[in-house]
């Protein structure tokens, strides 16, 4: 495969990589070559993710919440954050799924809107990937359109009554603490939702055909009181969650090109062993045309991640930037697995290559952290001053 990966950086990418990023990324990609690329056909095909030992190790690494400042974190630039998510999610998208929401959902709001009792308390065990948190905004009539949340959070004295459903949550049920986002008489407030807490309960979703390797929960709230010390304190307003989502979104446009990097790559070297005519397909030139038109597609994805990754590190990037990058890095590289999928012939619809996982994977990623259709209405608000979501 190392010879493929190689010849995919037509434009030397790689050679703008300093010594301090090459070793990250070097050790990254060992640790998901060894421990997690040989596990994922069965994680994916059985449903299931031991997604605590995964945290653990995630975190002995130093990946979770990396880009965050102190309390165990790493204090590393964006772009190496980005570096990090392009090499798990060339195993899996959820893989880095459980990065993203453990770092820059859950630990993200605890770090920018929580109390310096909430991060004492929560942020260095979430570093170690020794408690797990999710992310809850989205709920059964509230998706892309998070403003018509209907759970509730109502003042009881020092307390608060929460009540509500979340759902298609990431690590819902595995949390030991859930960011849980409820309309209040004063707006939009967050709050810190412990596992066992009485009341909240969660249920996971079953029968999904994308992003298997991954827990997906529904989170329910039934009466649950939580104090007013675990209101996050400056988590005001449906742009606190919002803003958090951006840090998310950064992370799969790198990520998703590391998926495409994965499914290129070894379509390349199926193609190379593959005899029919007399002699390789990748000889062909219909096969040399898709992988001409697949690796321009990569390197401008990977292109637009390092380019945004200099304006977040130079903290000037706009959220309709980011949106730039889901939009075009996610559909880019869904197409560049669906047509790398057809040269594996019939091969290509199993798991024993990555590439058609991949591209299932990535029909949830097309859909979460705003569909491509959000980031179309906001790359098209930027274009023209006028909101056509409503
Ligand atoms: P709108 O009136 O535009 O905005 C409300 C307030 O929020 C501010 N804002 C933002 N702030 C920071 N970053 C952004 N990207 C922001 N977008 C908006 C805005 O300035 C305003 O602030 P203020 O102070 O004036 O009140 O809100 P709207 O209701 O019109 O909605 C806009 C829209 C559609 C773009 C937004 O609702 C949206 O992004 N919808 C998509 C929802 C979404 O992405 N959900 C994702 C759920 S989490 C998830 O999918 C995790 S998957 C994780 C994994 O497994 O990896
Ligand atoms: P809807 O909003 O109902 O959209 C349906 C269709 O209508 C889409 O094509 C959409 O683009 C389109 N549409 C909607 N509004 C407009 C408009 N104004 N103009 C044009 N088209 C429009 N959420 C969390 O909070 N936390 C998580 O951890 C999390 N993890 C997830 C994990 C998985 C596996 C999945 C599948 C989802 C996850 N989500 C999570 C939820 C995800 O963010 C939502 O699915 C997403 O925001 C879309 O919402 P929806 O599914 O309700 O679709």
């Amino acid at each position: 495969m190392s010879d493929a990966l190689d010849r995919l950086d037509l434009l030397d990418l790689d050679d703008d990589l300093d010594q301090d990023d090459r070793l990250l990324r070097d050790t990254v990609r060992k640790w998901a070559d060894d421990r997690l690329r040989p596990n994922i056909r069965e994680w994916f095909e059985g449903g299931t993710l031991p997604a605590r030992e995964i945290a653990q190790e995630a975190g002995e690494l130093g990946i979770l919440g990396m880009h965050l400042e102190g309390y165990g974190c790493a204090g590393a630039k964006a772009s190496q954050y980005g570096i990090v998510c392009a090499e798990v999610e060339a195993v899996d998208s959820g893989l880095r799924s459980l990065v993203s929401v453990q770092g820059s959902l859950a630990m993200f709001c605890i770090h920018a809107y929580g109390s310096e009792e909430h991060k004492q308390r929560w942020l260095p065990g979430m570093a170690k990937g020794e408690l797990l948190g999710c992310f809850g905004l989205t709920e059964p009539d509230a998706g892309s359109d998070p403003g018509s949340m209907r759970t509730r959070a109502r003042r009881d004295g020092d307390d608060w009554i929460i009540d509500g459903t979340k759902m298609w949550i990431t690590n819902g049920s595995l949390a030991d603490v859930a960011v849980v986002w409820a309309r209040t008489d004063e707006g939009v407030r967050g709050f810190l939702v412990e596992k066992g807490t009485p009341g909240f309960t969660t249920q996971d979703v079953h029968h999904k055909i994308s992003l298997r390797a991954s827990v997906t929960s529904e989170l329910i709230l039934d009466g649950v009181r939580v104090p007013d010390a675990n209101r996050l304190p400056e988590g005001n307003g449906l742009r606190a969650p919002l803003g958090a989502l951006n840090e998310a979104r950064y992370g799969i446009i790198w990520g998703v090109t590391g998926a495409a990097r994965d499914a290129l790559a070894s379509t390349i070297d199926y193609a190379g062993s593959r005899t029919q005519f007399g002699k390789p397909v990748s000889g062909f030139q219909l096969t040399q045309k898709k992988f001409a038109d697949l690796a321009v597609s990569l390197q401008q994805a990977q292109m637009t991640a390092r380019r945004l990754g200099e304006l977040k590190d130079g903290g000037r990037i706009k959220p309709h930037q980011i949106s730039f990058g889901k939009f075009a890095n996610v559909s880019a590289a869904l197409g560049i697995c669906r047509e790398a999928r057809s040269v594996l012939g019939g091969s290509g619809i199993t798991t024993e290559y990555p590439v058609l996982r991949h591209a299932v994977n990535l029909e949830t990623v097309y859909t979460y952290e705003g569909t491509h259709e959000v980031h179309t209405l906001v790359l098209g608000s930027q274009l023209t001053g006028v909101d056509a979501f409503r």
